[in-house]
C-alpha cells in the first residue's frame, strides 16, 4: 500500500490533516490535491469536527506545486489556468468557506501555492524555521492561490509586491512582526501550541466562529453600512442560538461554558 498523501487523524473534537509528501517538501501533485480536497470535506460535514490543523509532514509544510513532471515539456505548454480552476482554486475557497475555524500549522519552508494555502487558513502558526516563499517569479509565474489578494491586505502593497517580484524568502520572525501570520514558536512546541488552539476552538461556539469568520472575510469587499447590516443579520442569528443561551448562562453562573453537549 503506498502511504497516503494526507493522513487524516480524527481527534476528539477536531481533525489534523498532514501533506504527506516529505521526500518532495508536500509539493502538491493532482493526488494530494484529490487527497487533501476529499479530507476537507468530511471535515466540513462531520459534527464531531469542529476546529481542523492542516500541517506538512518531514522537514517542510508545502513547496507549491510539484514542478517534477514540468520538466522536458518539449514544445508542450501546459494551461495552467485549468490546473488553477480544477485544483487551486477549490482548495482556497473550501478552506475559507469550511464553517469550522481552520489553523495553519506552518512546520517548515511554505513555496509558492503553499504559501498562499497556509495563508487562507483562518488561523497561522509557524515553527520558528519556517520561511514563507512567494516563489512564483523565480520560474516565471505570477502569485496564486489567492496570493495576490492576500498579501496586500494582510502586508500592504510595499511588502505584498517586494515578496511577490524578488521571491525572497520571509522568516517566520518577520511574518509575524509583518502581520502576516498569528504567531511564531518554537519548531518544538508547534505541534502542542497548534492542537491545543484546536482543542480551544472544539470546546468553543461552532456557529458563532462561522459567522465571524465569514464576516471578516465580507469586509473585504463590503461598504460600513454594508457590514453593520451585515453584522446584524449574523449577532441576530447568533442570539437566537443555543450557544448564547449558553455562554451566558455560564458567565451569571460563574462556570464553563459547555457548547459541547448540544
Ligand atoms: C520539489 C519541489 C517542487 C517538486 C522541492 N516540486 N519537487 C500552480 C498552478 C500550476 C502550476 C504551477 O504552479 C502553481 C503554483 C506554484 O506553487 S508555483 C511554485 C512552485 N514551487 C516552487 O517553485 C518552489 C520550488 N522549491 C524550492 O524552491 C525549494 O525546494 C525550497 C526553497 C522550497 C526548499 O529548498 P531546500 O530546503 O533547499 O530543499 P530542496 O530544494 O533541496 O528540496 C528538497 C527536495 O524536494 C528536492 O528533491 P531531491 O530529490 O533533490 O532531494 C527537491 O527537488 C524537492 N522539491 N520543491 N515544487
Amino acid at each position: 500500500m503506498p502511504a497516503p498523501t494526507v493522513i487524516h487523524d480524527r481527534r476528539d473534537g477536531y481533525h489534523v490533516l498532514t501533506l504527506n509528501r516529505p521526500d518532495r517538501l508536500n509539493a502538491f501533485n493532482d493526488e494530494l490535491h484529490a487527497a487533501l480536497r476529499e479530507a476537507l470535506a468530511s471535515c466540513a460535514a462531520e459534527d464531531e469536527c469542529r476546529a481542523v490543523v492542516l500541517t506538512g509532514a518531514g522537514r517542510g509544510f508545502c513547496a507549491g506545486q510539484d514542478l517534477s513532471n514540468r520538466v522536458n515539456m518539449g514544445d508542450e505548454r501546459p494551461d495552467l489556468g485549468a490546473t488553477l480552476e480544477a485544483n487551486y482554486n477549490p482548495l482556497v475557497r473550501a478552506i475559507r468557506a469550511l464553517p469550522k475555524p481552520v489553523i495553519c500549522a506552518v512546520n517548515g519552508v511554505a513555496a509558492g501555492a503553499g504559501a498562499n494555502i497556509a495563508l487562507a487558513c483562518d488561523i497561522v502558526i509557524a515553527a520558528k524555521s519556517a520561511k514563507f516563499i512567494q516563489a512564483f517569479s523565480k520560474i516565471g509565474l505570477v502569485p496564486d492561490s489567492g496570493g495576490t489578494w492576500f498579501l496586500p491586505r494582510l502586508l500592504g502593497e510595499a511588502r505584498a509586491k517586494g515578496l511577490a517580484l524578488t521571491a525572497q524568502p520571509l522568516s517566520a520572525d518577520d511574518a509575524e512582526r509583518w502581520g502576516l501570520i498569528w504567531k511564531v514558536v518554537d519548531d518544538a512546541d508547534l505541534m502542542a501550541e497548534a492542537e491545543a488552539q484546536a482543542r480551544a476552538f472544539a470546546d468553543g461556539p461552532t456557529a458563532a466562529y462561522a459567522l465571524t469568520k465569514q464576516a471578516i472575510h465580507a469586509a473585504g469587499t463590503n461598504t460600513l453600512d454594508q457590514q453593520l447590516d451585515l453584522e446584524r443579520d449574523y449577532q441576530r442569528q447568533a442570539g437566537f442560538s443555543d450557544d448564547y443561551k449558553e455562554g451566558v448562562a455560564a458567565f451569571m453562573e460563574k462556570r464553563k461554558p459547555d457548547y459541547r453537549k448540544r
